[in-house]
C-alpha cells in the first residue's frame, strides 16, 4: 500500500506496514499484530515521541549493557520485523550475543528470523541448535527453552516486547533485565530492572547512538536508576497528555 508522505499519521502507518510485511514473510505471529496494536495505543498516549523518562532509561540501559560480562539480545518475531538492522548493529557495538527466543515457539519462524538477521549482517545467532538447549526453571511457555551459550549464562538480557511470566522467571534466575515496553503497567515493565517506555523502533536507534558516544568515553559507570519511579513518571506523562486532550 502506498502511504502518502503528507499523511498526518504516515510514520505510524509505515511501522504497521513493517509488521504486516513481517507477518506475511513468516516472522511475526498473528498475536504479534494484536500486541502491536496495544503498543500503538500507549504510544499515542505518550505523544509518539521519546520522552525524557525514556531517554533516562536508555542511558542507564546503555551503561548496563556495556558494563555487562555477557550481554544477550533476545529476539522475538515483532522485534525482528521492526528492527533487524538495529539488532545486529547494537550487538556489534556492545559486543552482545543475539538469541532467538519465541513465545509462540516454531522452528520455521526461528529459521525465517535467523535468515532476516543474517541478511542484515548477523554472523552468529543462538537459540537454533538443540544441542545447546537448556531450560529456565519455573516457566511453562516455549520461552523457557534457552541457549546455554546465550540467555542461560548471560548476566544482562535485553528482552523487548516480552511476556510477563518470562521476565519474572528470568529475574528469579538471577538475570538483569532491560526491556522496551510501551505499556508501563505491564508485568514485564514493572518487573524489569530497566524499562524503556518507548516504541522499540525509535528507542533502539537512540540506544545505538547513545552507546556509540558512551564507548568513546574513558570511564563508564553504572547509573543509579529507579525503575518504579521512572515508570510512574511515564504514567503521569500519559495522564497529563490525556488531561490536555480532554481540555482541547
Ligand atoms: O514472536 P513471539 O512468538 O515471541 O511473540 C511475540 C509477542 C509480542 C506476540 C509476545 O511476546 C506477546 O504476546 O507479548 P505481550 O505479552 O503482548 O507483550 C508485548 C508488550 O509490548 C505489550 O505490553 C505492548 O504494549 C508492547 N509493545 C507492542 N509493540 C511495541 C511495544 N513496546 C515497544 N515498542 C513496540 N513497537
Amino acid at each position: 500500500m502506498l502511504i502518502p508522505k503528507s499523511h498526518p499519521r504516515a510514520a505510524s502507518l509505515h511501522i504497521r506496514e513493517k509488521l504486516v510485511s513481517g507477518y506475511r514473510s513468516g516472522l511475526v505471529v498473528e498475536e504479534g499484530l494484536l500486541a502491536h496494536g496495544r503498543g500503538e495505543m500507549f504510544d499515542y498516549l505518550i505523544g509518539e515521541k521519546t520522552s525524557k523518562y525514556a531517554h533516562l532509561a536508555i542511558k542507564a540501559a546503555s551503561n548496563t549493557l556495556i558494563l555487562a560480562k555477557s550481554p544477550v539480545i533476545s529476539v522475538n518475531g515483532n522485534f525482528a520485523a521492526l528492527c533487524p538492522k538495529e539488532i545486529v548493529h547494537l550487538a556489534k557495538i556492545i559486543d552482545a550475543k543475539i538469541e532467538i527466543n519465541l513465545f509462540y515457539g516454531s522452528k520455521k519462524r526461528k529459521r525465517n528470523i535467523a535468515d532476516m538477521l543474517k541478511k542484515n549482517g548477523a554472523k552468529k545467532i543462538l537459540g537454533l541448535d538443540h544441542k545447546y538447549s537448556r531450560t529456565i526453571p519455573k516457566l511453562d511457555s516455549a520461552r523457557r527453552i534457552v541457549d546455554e551459550r546465550g540467555i542461560f549464562s548471560a548476566d544482562v538480557v535485553l528482552v523487548p516486547l516480552e511476556d510477563g511470566d518470562r521476565t519474572i522467571a528470568l529475574k528469579k534466575f538471577g538475570k538483569k533485565i532491560i526491556t522496551f515496553d510501551l505499556n508501563p503497567m505491564s508485568r514485564t515493565a514493572q518487573t524489569a530492572d530497566i524499562t524503556i517506555v518507548d516504541n522499540v523502533i525509535r528507542g533502539m536507534k537512540i540506544l545505538i547512538d547513545y552507546s556509540k558516544k558512551n564507548l568513546r568515553k574513558k570511564n563508564i559507570s553504572q547509573i543509579k536508576f529507579d525503575n518504579k519511579k521512572n515508570l510512574s513518571e511515564s504514567i503521569s506523562l500519559m495522564k497529563k497528555n490525556l488531561r490536555r486532550m480532554s481540555h482541547a
